[in-house]
């Protein structure tokens, strides 16, 4: 298998290598040098059987059986790695959650008159929310009915409910399970802030306990804050429909003053890109010597960006600290999350302005914004005044610009893709019925340097394409298969001939970019809306999830709202839990007979498309629908021959 480290082979990504190329030629440290640096990790905090929850310790426990295998307070590996796990997912849920409740905020204000640069784009949607909520909307002017919304959504977060509000769209059989399993999320903040009780000593020692409220915060962020984040931000910005943009670091231009918008959240950035089309602004940039100003994206406000603007998309996470070294760059604006701390030093080494923008993420040596709804069109004008004033430090000769930007496809929301079916599922059920789909699988998640940048999920994306199975792609996996020219129309012919001849009568690409990370709940509207048209839960379905170079505590929450709603998911990387073995057992096992899914964890992504098409065509052998026996399933020979995995 292809390896992570070994000189030239950081990227599949023909940008990322040259700029690394040229981190190595100026001796700049990159993500890659410092993960080199900390080599060998932790052993004891790898398998996650380390522990700091309280001043008795810290303590670990030797995973050899020889030394100590409890902590000072008796907790053992299994209680240990469980808190850890739950620590963990409970950090990823508030951090989608807390981006949900300031996208709410956001909204809030706009209803009161509040706010400057924000309007009501979907007032269909926004009524659609409503109506579920039950709020009258007839007669009522549409402030008055989001006020309501914003009212009711805050109670999603602090008080006391027997369930979230977006529950209802869960499938009866998925509700009743969760009833029973007592995992069915009350309120986003209570369920993290009763994991960080649980979690403190002398709380729950039963690391089973632990994990079921592992799954039931996680539910809290897929079915709570990050939904909410999803359908707020669709009312306030527009729920996206397809479009064609471009990606990679070719999309910044020479001669222009580009602004890279870099972290999760898009009330900033989509005031920013308001704010790039002023006539004042645009007349300063010519001032200064620039043709015009050039947005690009990074990351997930890339994401938020490219599939309702169109705004082209720079890279994914790992190459946040690259697009500072093109030299390209005057400004890079940071809300936050996935924003290394690093960049403000490489951008000491160029002319680029880091600008950070929230209150509570602050990067030294950044210049630092605070944004407000209240003034965000103000602010947005501020921050492109900064980007644009930095021009005139740009040094021609430093400028290196790698690559021709890639055409890609985005803005595949649920809405869009049932549109594109002509307003049903039927069509896309039928064709899962025939088995010129054999399913449908989310491949999701950041870049990790432990992985070259995107060969998991470009590899794991192609298997399952040419296999005929429709891949769904949001946050940094959306973007690696942009640049690998996988997300447009033309890459039909790189599927099977089922998923093909879908893809060409409909026009759409055989991976579709559903968005951002907090989009991932979209994928879970989706997989509820064809699990209630046939009448069936979930976990019946043929799909399957995968997070094939993941990092973040998010990617975690994610993993765990994905298989409590019942659907199968590979980790690329392994998480800190394998210290103990019944913690292991439960997650990448006995789960599937409490909730129908469960873990795998396995970095080669030849192997893992195998699991997951022997995983797709055991639910439709279950379904009763036409099937392939695991062993027709295999490593491809090319991929045994080219030794990317033993043989
Ligand atoms: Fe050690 Fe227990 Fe305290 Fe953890 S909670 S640091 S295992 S004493
Ligand atoms: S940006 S959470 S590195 S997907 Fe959403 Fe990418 Fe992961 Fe951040």
């Amino acid at each position: 298998m292809m390896t992570a480290n070994s000189d030239g082979n950081y990227s599949l990504a023909k940008d990322a290598r040259e700029i690394i190329a040229r981190a190595r030629e100026e001796n700049i440290t990159t993500v890659w040098d410092r993960l080199r640096a900390q080599e060998p990790q932790c052993g004891y905090c790898s398998l996650g059987v380390s522990c700091r929850n309280c001043a008795m310790g810290p303590c670990r426990i030797d995973p050899f059986g020889e030394g100590p295998q409890q902590g000072v307070c008796g907790a053992d590996a299994d209680i240990i790695v469980a808190r850890n796990l739950g620590r963990t997912i409970a950090a990823g849920a508030s951090a989608h959650s807390d981006h949900g409740r300031d996208i709410l905020e956001a909204f809030h204000a706009l209803a009161d008159g509040r706010s400057c640069g924000y309007r009501i784009t979907d007032e269909e949607k926004l009524k659609a929310l409503a109506r579920e909520r039950g709020i009258a909307i007839d007669g009522r002017p549409l402030n008055e009915v989001a006020r309501e919304l914003a009212q009711a959504m805050f109670e999603e977060f602090g008080t006391r409910k027997e369930s979230l509000d977006f529950v209802t769209r869960v499938p009866g059989k998925r509700r009743e399970l969760w009833q029973k399993l007592g995992i069915t999320p009350r309120g986003i903040d209570r369920e993290n802030v009763e994991m960080l009780h649980r979690t403190t000593m002398g709380v729950d020692n039963d690391y089973i306990n632990i994990l079921l409220h592992g799954l039931r915060t996680g539910l809290a962020d897929g079915w709570g804050g990050s939904m909410i984040a999803t359908e707020l931000s669709d009312v306030m910005f527009g729920t996206p429909k397809p479009l064609l943009a471009s990606v990679n670091l070719g999309t910044l231009k020479a001669d222009h003053v580009n602004i890279a918008l870099h972290g999760h959240n898009p009330m900033l950035s989509d005031v920013i890109v308001q704010a790039a089309q002023d006539p004042e602004l645009l007349n300063l940039a010519k001032d200064k010597g620039a043709a015009g100003i050039n947005l690009v994206g990074l990351c997930c406000t890339g994401n938020e960006l490219l599939m309702r603007r169109g705004i082209p998309m720079a890279g994914n996470h790992l190459m946040q600290e690259l697009a500072i070294m093109t030299g390209a760059l005057e400004a890079m604006v940071v809300d936050y999350q996935c924003i290394m701390p690093s960049v403000t030093e490489i951008a000491k080494c160029f002319h680029t302005q880091v600008i950070s923008t929230f209150d509570k993420a602050k990067f030294p040596g950044a210049i630092h914004i605070t944004f407000v709804p209240e003034r965000g069109l103000e602010i947005g004008k501020e921050i492109v005044r900064r980007g644009v004033e930095a021009f005139a430090n740009r040094n021609p000769q430093r400028v290196r610009i790698p690559a021709k930007p890639v055409p890609m496809m985005a803005g595949f929301s649920v809405e869009a893709i049932l549109a594109a079916l002509g307003g049903t599922p039927a069509p896309l059920i039928e064709a899962i019925k025939q088995g010129t789909i054999r399913g449908a699988v989310g491949v999701v998640g950041c870049n990790n340097p432990k992985i070259p940048q995107d060969y998991g999920h470009v590899r794991l994306t192609q298997r399952l394409i040419e296999n005929d199975i429709l891949v769904v792609v949001t946050g940094c996996a959306a973007v690696a298969n942009g640049k690998a020219g996988q997300m447009v129309p033309e890459a039909a012919n790189m599927a099977g001939p089922g998923l093909r001849s879908v893809c060409k009568a409909l026009g759409i690409p055989p991976v579709l970019h559903m968005g951002s990370c907090v989009d991932n709940s979209r994928i879970l509207v989706l997989a509820a809306a064809l699990a209630n048209s046939l009448g069936v839960d979930i976990d019946q379905l043929p799909l399957a999830g995968a997070a094939p170079e993941w990092y973040s505590e998010k990617a975690v929450s994610i993993g765990a709202y994905v298989v409590a709603s019942g659907i199968y998911t590979v980790l690329g990387v392994q998480p800190p839990i394998f210290g103990s073995r019944k913690v292991v057992e439960l997650l990448a096992g006995g789960l599937e007979d409490v909730v129908g899914a469960k873990f795998a964890v396995e970095a080669n992504p030849e192997k893992v498309a195998v699991l997951i098409r022997r995983h797709i065509e055991a639910k439709r052998k279950a379904l009763g629908l036409p099937h392939l026996s695991p062993e027709a399933i295999r490593v491809p020979a090319e991929a045994v021959l080219a030794g990317e995995i033993a043989a």
